[in-house]
């Protein structure tokens, strides 16, 4: 939402809006942007055991073994899904760390990050 503020024409001559002596009013910036939003995205492949992916999708994206499943199916029948939407720093982190807990576990499990849509 942007803020309005009203000062002295007298301050802004370069202000065509404003007229001798009255004031002159503009729209000012909102001093806080909300940070922009990243979303993990997994990706399928033919060999990672599905057991693993849930597993993963449990620790590092905090989901109840239902909801992992079912992400985990969503990955293996349509070739990618959301894991989460974070900040830029915690989605590079968590995928970062996916990717490397698979790699250690000779998996070729992916996650990479995207920006997200803004919310309506
Ligand atoms: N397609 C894999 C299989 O058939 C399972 C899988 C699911 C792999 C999701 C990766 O992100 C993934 N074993």
């Amino acid at each position: 939402m942007a803020a309005v503020t009203i000062r002295a024409a007298q301050d802004n001559q370069r202000d065509s809006a404003q007229t001798g002596g009255g004031l002159a009013i503009e729209e000012a910036k909102p001093k806080l942007k909300k940070p922009a939003r990243y979303q993990v995205v997994m990706l399928n492949d033919d060999y990672t055991p599905m057991e693993f992916v849930v597993e993963v999708l449990e620790t590092y994206f905090a989901m109840e073994r239902e909801l992992a499943v079912r992400v985990m199916l969503k990955v293996h029948t349509e070739g990618r899904a959301v894991c989460g939407v974070f900040t830029r720093d915690v989605a590079e982190s968590k995928a970062s760390q996916v990717n490397r807990y698979a790699r250690e576990n000779e998996h070729p499990l992916m996650c990479e990050i995207e920006p997200a849509d803004d919310p309506e």
